[in-house]
């Protein structure tokens, strides 16, 4: 139950907050980064009305961001296929029956290029992607040459190479990595009905070993894997509440890769797009300071859902002809788009 009271302020009010925050109505400084959410709260911001939840978040954006400024990353997949985990949802899975061409892990050189290839078109950041179990000591030396290569070209660097132990942690700041990504997926609730070669927990202890070194983490997760929005709510409360909001915050939306069984099964109902731009919303509302990425997806989203999804508080996208194994949205659209919207390139984060 909401309680409207009227107002006759010539200035914008807060919007009408739902009862669980009664308490602070008023007097919340909604900006402030806090990790004590509660998944209570969560749910009752996604159940605001749309316009409020877009007030909010813009506010809460406008507080640490430019609005019209969008960080860009290119992804590039530096070992392609034959992954021995299970995640439903992926292609380069050795469980998926997806057609894909299996590739050993790329030369130094080849990153290299595709670095100065980012880096010209407009890119700040490299992420390089491995379909890897986690990361082993013997591949270390390449990947710290592809890291030095990287950043020598000019570009931030962002890894996302499965499990890392601390140890191996040590070795990638050390070379110089900014960024290491490894998403939480969903909820913990919801995790073992999408993977079962790995534990949220492993997850987690990853999360901590990438925080622990200094390495900034970059993790969020999908929205379309069949989960409820209490589930998109969870996923939100374990990113939310680390002791530090990972500085990146990629929200993907499920690409059905055929052969894989979240594609083939049907066991997804797909996720409209307004409720999409809701858990971008809440993302920002929750991690005030963190820069949230309209992550895989956009291709088959319209300009005005991905407009609404900046409105939202998205400040990050992926900007290259592909993401790992598909297509990503095309880069004269994505021009097209930032001349319509007015945005520019964002090159230096202003929280980091
Ligand atoms: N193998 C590493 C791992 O899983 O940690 C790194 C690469 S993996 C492809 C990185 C992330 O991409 C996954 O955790 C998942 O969130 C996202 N992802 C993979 N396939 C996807 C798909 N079909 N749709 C949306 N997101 C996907
Ligand atoms: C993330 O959150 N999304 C990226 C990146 N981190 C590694 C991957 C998206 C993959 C989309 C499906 C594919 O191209 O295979
Ligand atoms: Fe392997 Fe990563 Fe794909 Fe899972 S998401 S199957 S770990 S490449």
């Amino acid at each position: 139950m909401t309680v409207h009271t009227p107002t006759a302020q010539p200035s914008a009010p807060m919007p009408v907050l739902p009862a669980v925050f009664a308490d602070v109505a008023g007097t919340r400084d909604w900006t402030q980064p806090r990790h004590d959410w509660t998944r209570e709260e969560i749910e009752a911001l996604f159940a605001l009305p749309m316009m409020d939840l877009l007030y909010l978040a813009q506010t809460v954006h406008r507080a640490w961001f430019d609005p019209n400024s969008i960080q860009r990353s290119t992804l590039v997949n530096i070992k392609t296929g034959a992954c021995p985990e299970d995640c439903k949802y992926c292609s380069q899975s050795r469980t998926a029956k997806a057609k894909l061409k299996i590739e050993p892990l790329m030369g130094v050189e080849e990153v290299r290029q595709a670095a100065v290839r980012a880096r010209d078109t407009g890119a700040t950041r490299l992420c390089m992607g491995a379909a890897w179990r986690s990361l082993k000591e013997r591949d270390l030396p390449v990947i710290v040459d592809m890291i030095k290569a990287v950043r020598a070209e000019g570009l931030q660097t962002c890894m996302t190479l499965g499990m890392l132990k601390p140890e191996l942690a040590t070795a990638l700041r050390e070379a110089g990595l900014d960024y290491y990504n490894h998403n939480v997926d969903t909820s913990p609730e919801h995790y073992g009905k999408i993977i079962g070669s790995r534990t949220y927990q492993d997850r987690l202890d990853t999360l901590k070993a990438v925080q622990d070194v200094g390495i900034k983490v970059c993790s969020g997760g999908i929205v379309g894997l069949g989960e409820s929005r209490s589930d998109r709510a969870g996923m939100l409360h374990t990113l939310a509440t680390l002791s530090t909001h990972p500085n990146s915050v990629p929200i993907n939306m499920l690409v059905k890769v055929e052969g894989t069984p979240l594609a083939d099964e049907g066991v997804t109902s797909d996720v409209d797009e307004i409720e999409f731009v809701r858990t971008i919303a809440v993302a920002r509302i929750l991690m005030p300071r963190s820069v949230v990425r309209l992550s895989a997806g956009r291709h088959a989203m319209s300009v005005s859902t991905q407009a609404l999804a900046f409105m939202a508080g998205a400040n990050s996208m992926f900007y290259g002809e592909e993401l790992l194994t598909t297509e990503n949205s095309a880069m004269t659209r994505d021009n097209q788009m930032f001349e319509k919207l007015g945005i520019s390139a964002m090159s230096k984060n202003p929280n980091d």
